[in-house]
């Protein structure tokens, strides 16, 4: 199903009569080629059996009404470059784009001009397509998906009510940063020194009715089965730490003069118990009020206050300076039996562990530094050698051997550790234990324009005649969540005129009554009007991708074996923690159910370098140093576009926009064109074909190994040299078309155009080489001087007379014989020959 090529238009048309190689003109060739493309489906993505399959996949923009920047055809131009590649190597490919659609922005947009947040969505989508369509990537625009559409929210649903099922979607009142301007709770990453990182408006901390999603149930295997990819390391760490698994100890002290109050400690260092001089509540832990004696109660409450106000982060830096209050109350040491304080301070934070800690100021840095400013005793229990030591400069955090620790002295610390768990095991005071620091991820946002959760509620009138719609007084169920039955998803936006947060934090939808409350056999109910966060649809876009058009289900298992998983996603690195992490964590979960098959949906990671201003800042609109792609493409055409930002350095790398080297690779592109257009000669003499060779391995490697700035190198190089000639080879100046076509595929499907082919050069086989012409040829000679032989040289064959001179007189061995003296005479016959006579 392939049309003849597009015809150039007349602008050309002067010189091909004249019999002279057209002119390019990239504002005419690009956009025919395009179209090209689209009218023959050049790019559809179709699994032939038995062929392998690469599933290439882009990270999906956010379609943002300030368009494309540079920053996107950066990936997107690597992963097109090895999807082209690939299907000239034979392999299928998935190469699919859509838009992450929901999110902030479109609505705030909304609230501030009124238009609906969908018709705003819509423009910014065309925008960004015709964009990406200018760039010419090979993308099957016909899997294109959208995340707000009903049929793609449909799934999202679909997958929510399966965590529901599960009891991995659940409701918890949580403490919150609600930000009362934007109406919106929103992640501690969105909050900075207590304003929204959007809009800079203040939040407030506080309880609300949330759904969460437990994935700290997963926590264990989303650490573990990072070991199965091939992701960066930096990643790899970033996710890991995120998840902060722990192996330590829970140890239970209990609290003088209260029956059964007990305080639990979570340790990573068991084998430091006996060097425990007090204990440590955070201003929440729930015995603080209990166990406070009366003379401290004053200053405990005001330190909770006061702690109350700070972040977490705030709170634990190292750096702080150490602030805490005694209670009065005394815990017991679980193997000594001794008595100890118990102080509350804001360094031990509710949330983990278990808000409590067993001080050990001589191995723990906190510790030691509030040891030292309240004066408590330090008692070193682990010495790097063995031996003691009289008082301690500072905390000794590593490992080493048990001191002053009684029936333990002298065991390493692994044993220690061992020994001490075994024997609190047989106390009954301890165990022990894994935690994480993963918590479980607030699942609902407070506004408009993102999926409605698939849930509603019972609803008691207090009149059974009335009717909640019209304000009558009622108790919405909470606490009796309903699924919405599968049949009814998708369940849509309700139509709003008004996006407004308002101060009720249900959110807007709690204003489309009519759309909240509904009556079913005389009873009433309430929606949930919660709807997810942004981070929702981006978790399983790449399942729609290779069934986008099922209506059944959100994918089959038959396109799920043809495609899954994705062999290689590219994206930037501001989504190595969370997108990844939600993504992996729903795999997970639909791996659980049966509906995907590999523990883990991305085997190889990419981050693209952020591409800086020309002045070596970050782009942005206040700097005014940010780089259009559309003026690029106008002035210099998609292909150079393209080449510029591969040539810019390695992928991974951070780099500055350079105008001026912009104008390196439009002359590389405007001399392929010039140079492989000239007649072409039928022969091809042998040191060509070696550098053709070379070049053609050379190319391959590189896009195998995604570094396209040296393959671009590689391929100059060999232009250079076809450019020398009048009239380059043939085959040399269609291999490289050919090799030049994933990183310029406009200019490439010209030349091949104009070389006689009649359809388009996407589906042709990549070129192959003998390894046996990329060996260079070279040959080791004796270097004689005088006539007797003195050192040996390697050479290439054909070295020159003066390459054959300089290697000679610098030849090992041979200094010695030459040094004082003048070379009178220089015999060289190549491959046979090297004689230096001196006197
Ligand atoms: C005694 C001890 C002795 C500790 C020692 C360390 C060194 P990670 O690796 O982060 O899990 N800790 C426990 N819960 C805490 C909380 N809620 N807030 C602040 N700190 C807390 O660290 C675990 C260690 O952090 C625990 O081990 C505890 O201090 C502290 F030589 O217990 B350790």
């Amino acid at each position: 199903m392939t049309s003849p090529t597009p015809n150039a238009t007349p602008t050309d048309g002067a010189a091909a009569a004249a019999n002279e190689p057209p002119r390019y003109v990239h504002a005419e060739v690009e956009p025919r080629w395009q179209r090209y493309w689209d009218e023959n489906q050049t790019f559809r993505a179709v699994r032939n059996p038995g062929r392998p399959k690469r599933y290439i996949l882009d990270m999906f923009p956010y379609p943002s009404g300030a368009g494309l920047h540079v920053g996107h055809p950066e990936g997107y131009t690597a992963t097109d470059i090895y999807a082209r590649y690939s299907r000239m190597r034979g392999i299928d490919i998935l190469h699919p784009m859509g838009w992450d659609a929901f999110g902030l922005p479109a609505e705030q947009h909304a609230i501030r001009t009124g238009t609906h947040p969908s018709t705003t969505t819509a423009q910014n989508v065309e925008t960004f397509r015709r964009q990406l369509k200018m760039l010419g990537f090979s993308y099957d625009w016909s899997r294109e998906v959208d995340t707000t559409d009903p049929g793609y929210v449909r799934w999202t649903q679909w997958i929510f009510l399966k965590l529901f099922e599960r009891g991995l979607a659940y409701q918890d009142r949580v403490q919150v940063n609600w930000c009362p301007a934007l109406g919106t709770v929103l992640a501690n990453e969105e909050v900075i020194d207590g304003k929204s990182e959007i809009g800079g408006h203040p939040v407030v901390r506080t309880p609300l009715r949330q759904w969460m999603l437990r994935i700290t149930a997963y926590a264990d295997r989303l650490a573990k089965d990072l070991e199965l990819l091939d992701w960066p390391e930096g990643t790899v760490t970033m996710q890991k730490n995120w998840i902060g698994r722990s192996e330590g100890a829970q140890i239970s002290f209990d609290v003088q003069g209260f029956e059964g109050a007990r305080i639990d400690v979570f340790t990573t260092r068991p084998d430091t118990l006996m060097g425990c001089t007090y204990v440590v509540l955070a201003p929440e832990h729930a015995l603080v009020d209990k166990i406070t004696g009366a003379e401290h109660k004053d200053a405990v409450r005001a330190y909770v206050d006061a702690a109350a106000r700070k972040s977490d982060l705030d709170r634990t830096a190292v750096s702080k300076t150490k602030t805490g209050v005694p209670t009065g109350a005394m815990a017991i040491h679980p193997i000594t039996g001794q008595p100890v304080p118990i102080w509350v301070a804001d360094y031990v934070i509710g949330g983990y562990g278990t808000g409590a800690v067993m001080a050990v100021p001589g191995h723990d840095e906190r510790d030691f530094a509030f040891a030292k400013a309240f004066d408590l005793p330090i008692i070193e229990v682990v010495s790097p050698d063995g031996a003691l030591h009289a008082s301690l400069d500072a905390a000794y955090v590593d490992e080493g051997v048990l001191v002053r620790s009684g029936p333990f002295d002298g065991l390493k610390s692994n044993d220690g550790k061992r020994a001490i768990v075994a024997d609190l095991e047989k106390r009954g005071k301890g165990s022990s234990k894994i935690t994480y620091k993963l918590r479980d991820w607030v699942f609902s946002r407070q506004r408009y324009w993102g999926e409605p959760i698939p849930i509603y509620f019972p609803v008691e009138m207090k009149d059974a005649a009335g009717d909640p719609r019209k304000g009558d007084e009622h108790t919405i169920r909470f606490d009796q969540p309903i699924a919405v039955p599968e049949s009814e998803l998708p369940l849509r936006l309700p139509e709003l005129s008004d996006f407004r947060p308002g101060e009720d934090p249900a959110g807007p939808l709690a204003r489309a009554v009519d759309w909240r409350f509904f009556q079913k056999d005389g009873q009433w109910f309430a929606r949930e009007t919660n709807t997810m966060p942004q981070w929702a649809g981006s978790c399983w876009y790449y399942l729609r991708f290779i069934d986008p058009k099922n209506e059944a289900e959100g994918w089959s298992d038959k396109a799920y074996d043809d495609w899954m998983p994705v062999d290689l996603y590219i994206g930037g690195g501001e989504h190595a923690v969370l997108h990844l992490l939600y993504a992996r964590f729903w795999h997970k979960v639909l791996f659980d159910i049966g509906r995907v098959k590999h523990p883990e949906p991305f085997m190889k990671l990419v981050h693209q370098g952020l591409i800086l201003g020309e002045d070596g800042e970050k782009m942005s609109k206040s700097r005014g140093n940010v780089v259009n792609p559309d003026d690029i493409v106008k002035a210099y055409g998609a292909d150079c576009l393209r080449l510029y930002e591969m040539f810019m350095g390695p992928l991974e790398a951070v780099k500055p926009w350079q105008s001026a080297q912009i104008q390196g690779v439009v002359r590389f592109r405007d001399r392929l064109f010039s140079i492989l257009t000239r007649p072409h000669a039928a022969a091809m003499d042998d040191a060509t074909r070696r550098l053709l060779h070379k070049t053609i391995k050379k190319v391959t490697e590189d896009i195998e190994a995604l570094s396209f700035n040296t393959a671009i190198s590689a391929m100059m190089v060999l232009l250079n040299h076809l450019g020398s000639m009048p009239e380059p080879p043939r085959e040399a100046a269609l291999a490289l078309t050919l090799l030049v076509s994933p990183l310029a595929p406009h200019v490439a499907e010209e030349l091949w155009k104009l070389a006689g082919h009649d359809r388009s050069l996407a589906l042709e086989a990549w070129p192959s080489f003998d390894p046996a012409l990329c060996v260079d040829d070279v040959i080791e000679m004796a270097v004689q001087v005088n006539g007797k032989v003195r050192g040996r040289v390697v050479l290439p064959r054909a070295a020159s007379e003066d390459d054959a001179k300089k290697a000679a007189l610098e030849a090992d061995g041979v200094g010695s014989y030459t040094s004082g003296k003048t070379l009178k005479k220089f015999i060289y016959v190549p491959g046979k020959i090297i004689n230096l006579v001196v006197g």
